[in-house]
């Protein structure tokens, strides 16, 4: 094995993500493992088999790829499930649940007819399971609580072994409904034995997610039906990290959902065809020309298209909620005028708690119509008059001028319930990273929830961005997903 090789791995299971646009076998999906002197034999043997294989390694932005080692012929992996700390945007941190530090977990990738370990360890407070979505494995392998298996108690571990006869965008989760609202959630990328065709330069993942979080706690509200918080790969908009492309490259997206709600994902400024779903490939007959792909619950779509469209081009949900943060009922009209609703203190005004549970009667309604599963009070919100003038100030973003008119108050429906996108939530610095670099000023005030850029760049460009991007990687510490791992020395 080539220590350029070597070095790309080592690339990988730090950053989780892929600097060069070179085509990889999937064989080098391989990141890294634990045993000094593991078995090169083995891995030099495999490499033979899959000598012909093109596939590109997938990329998710923001989540790390989970590093394996080789025991003999498996390929082994190792999951902890686990609380974390995620951050969806700057300054709002919130407690979820995944997998090894991260939620979504890391993604898996591995090649059609490897034979996987996984070993699921549960640091939850409570018992677990781990289901393989659309696997077709031995039904003691399923994760299904209960049934296939006990959970796995707190403390505990179940080691899940398998040979993987299929290809396709699959994931893995938690079969606890709460603890899948909760994060649980990770991709599984099974690459094809033989390369599809036609093959892709860039291979992208990005699970859909949704949490309700009210404005002044961190812990989800699992039993919530509505959603305030809309992420792609545990970000939302302005931070999730753009999809960098060259001008001209064919390129793959794998989107996966697994939440409450279908999303309508949009692509601005390209046809794409759907080339897969949660079951493999589809043949190619069936690709029909489109832009928005309705991901449903528990579903993965494939979309492929040639990036032949220079430009910043905005990929994101389309349901209009799903396009914004923080949803509370008060914060667009605080947001956009001087003071607070009559009658209505600060926390109350924005929406915050001050007693009972999230979904109680009396606090439902102010934390968004219906945002409560038992929310019935009916409560004032206000669409009064209000002054144009000197919108809230919001400390560490950049501050536009007010971008309403003189008359703004004497029209019905002037300001809006729920958050709202504008150069008062601008937040360019606070987002900064070499994908960002070059973007129009100001963007970040008009990115939300499930929304990301697709950046066709001409070859200059996308240069500057890599160039950047690998001097930032260097100088990130490495951060290793399995205890004890180290590099390989080659
Ligand atoms: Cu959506």
């Amino acid at each position: 094995m080539s220590s350029r090789r070597g070095f790309l791995q080592n690339v990988l299971a730090g950053a989780g993500v892929m600097a060069s646009s070179k085509m990889l076998s999937a064989q080098e999906v391989q990141i890294s493992g634990d045993m000094p002197g593991m078995n090169m034999k083995m891995k030099a043997k495999k490499e033979t088999v899959h000598a012909h294989d093109s596939s590109v390694l997938a990329e998710t932005p923001d989540i790390p790829n989970l590093p394996f080692r080789m025991d003999g012929d498996v390929k082994e992996f190792h999951l902890i499930a686990e609380p974390v700390k995620q951050e969806i945007v700057p300054g709002r941190t919130v407690d979820l649940w995944g997998y090894n530090g991260s939620a979504p977990g890391p993604t898996i990738q591995v090649t059609q007819g490897d034979r996987v370990r996984v070993i699921v360890d549960n640091h939850l407070p409570e018992p677990t399971s781990m289901h393989w979505h659309g696997f077709e494995v031995p039904v003691e392998m399923d994760g299904a609580p209960g049934s296939s298996q006990d959970p796995i108690a707190p403390g505990g571990r179940f080691v899940y072994e398998f040979t993987l006869h299929q290809e396709g965008t699959y994931f893995y989760h938690s079969h606890m409904a709460m603890q899948e609202m909760m994060g649980m959630i990770g991709a599984f990328v099974m690459h094809p034995k033989n390369g599809y065709k036609p093959r892709v330069d860039k291979d992208f993942v990005i699970i859909l997610q949704e949490y309700a979080i009210l404005p002044n706690i961190t812990v989800p509200n699992s039993m919530n039906m509505e959603f305030n918080w809309l992420t792609f790969n545990g970000k939302a908009g302005p931070a999730t990290t753009p999809l960098i492309l060259r001008h001209g490259e064919r390129v793959r997206i794998r989107l996966i959902n697994l939440g409450m709600d279908h999303h309508p994902i949009h692509l601005h400024g390209h046809q794409f065809v759907v080339t897969g779903t949660e079951g493999g490939r589809q043949p190619e007959s069936t690709w029909g020309p489109g832009n928005t792909v309705l991901v449903g619950v528990a579903q993965s779509r494939d979309i492929e298209f040639v990036a032949n469209n220079p430009g910043d081009w905005m990929l994101h949900c389309h349901l209009p909620h799903h396009m914004m943060n923080q949803m509370s009922s008060m914060v667009g009209p605080m947001s956009r005028r001087n003071g607070m609703p009559a009658g209505l203190d600060m926390e109350r005004g924005m929406g915050m708690l001050r007693q009972g549970s999230a979904t109680s009667e009396e606090n439902g309604l102010s934390l968004g119509r219906g945002m409560g599963v038992g929310s019935t009070a009916e409560q004032t919100v206000t669409n009064s008059p209000l002054k144009a003038e000197n919108p809230m100030q919001h400390q560490g973003m950049q501050m536009g001028k007010p971008d309403v008119s003189k008359d703004a108050n004497s029209v019905p429906g002037f300001p809006q319930d729920a958050f709202m996108e504008g150069p008062m939530m601008a937040m360019d610095r606070m987002v900064d990273k070499p994908e960002n670099f070059g973007l129009r000023p100001g963007w970040s005030g008009f990115m939300a929830g499930m929304m990301t850029f697709v950046r066709v760049l001409p070859p200059d460009k996308y240069d500057q961005i890599m160039e950047l991007r690998k001097k930032q990687e260097g100088k990130k510490p490495m951060k290793m997903d399995m205890p004890g791992m180290e590099h390989e020395h080659e």
